[in-house]
């Protein structure tokens, strides 16, 4: 067992893998705020060649600051595969813990170490928003309900028993990120945290929910529209009848 896992942080390397798309107010304000709470911290931005140029903003950034790393993509290509992108790069460089996170700060940057706390029992830590204490705040109440009947709609259909299943505030452990199939991960937008939370799931490895507060955008735009939402409509369905065919 490495140290880390006993509940200790020495020589544990964590990776916050932040997917961007037009987040120049508010990315330049996180990252110092992400690295300083916890020394181990490196910081991956995966920005998908956002006109307002994020991408040079933290190119800049990066270049006097070793422990933040950026991808870039040269389009939009979806939150799923920036994602998928980030996990790959933790693999190949042995990172122990991978965050993923938002840059808008809806997911507040102080949380980080409870984060890192309860993935020490844990394979996945959700950020939730919909256990006791979690909440949402200055989030419109279509928004709101969009979101909790979502998470009504996954529950029924894939029969998981996780409360807030589209959180994009999670941590994982190496060791799952391993054992999930990369390449078979089909859904890009929120669908994909739900598909990886039934993966994970289906595998059997052991999930924990901590509360958060989850908080309005204040600066910049919400890049959710009405195709992410019918993707993860149908793509819930496919899931499951591949989970019923033993084909996940
Ligand atoms: N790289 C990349 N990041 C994205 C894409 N879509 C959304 N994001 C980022 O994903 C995070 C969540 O998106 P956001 O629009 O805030 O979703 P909302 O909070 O549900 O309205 C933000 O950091 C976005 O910049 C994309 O296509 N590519
Ligand atoms: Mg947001």
């Amino acid at each position: 067992m490495a140290g880390w896992e006993k509940g200790t942080s020495a020589n544990r390397r964590v990776l916050v893998v932040i997917p961007t798309y037009n987040e120049c107010d508010s990315i330049i304000r996180l990252i110092p705020l992400v690295l300083e709470q916890a020394p181990e911290l490196e910081i991956l931005v995966v920005d998908d060649n956002s006109p307002d140029g994020t991408g040079a903003l933290v190119e800049r950034f990066a270049e006097t600051a070793p422990r933040v790393h950026l991808h870039k993509r040269g389009r939009k290509l979806g939150l799923g595969t920036a994602y998928v992108a980030g996990f790959r790069f933790a693999l190949e460089r042995d990172y122990d813990l991978v965050l993923e996170m938002d840059a808008d700060f809806s997911h507040d940057p102080r949380e980080i170490p409870r984060f890192l706390e309860a993935a020490v029992e844990a394979d996945l830590v959700i950020g939730s928003r919909y256990i006791s204490e979690g909440n949402t705040r200055n989030w419109p109440l279509r928004r709101r309900l969009l979101s909790q009947l979502g998470n009504l709609y996954a529950h029924m259909v894939t029969g998981m028993s996780v409360r807030d299943a589209t959180s994009g505030y999670r941590c994982y452990r190496r060791s799952l990120l391993q054992r999930l199939n990369l390449d078979r991960i089909s859904s890009n937008g929120y669908a994909f945290q739900i598909e990886v939370a039934f993966r994970v799931w289906k595998l059997g490895l052991r999930i924990r929910e901590i509360p958060i507060l989850f908080v309005d955008r204040v600066a910049g735009q919400s890049k959710l529209d009405r195709r992410i939402v019918w993707e993860a409509l149908w793509r819930l369905w496919r899931l499951r009848l591949l989970s019923l065919a033993h084909r996940l």
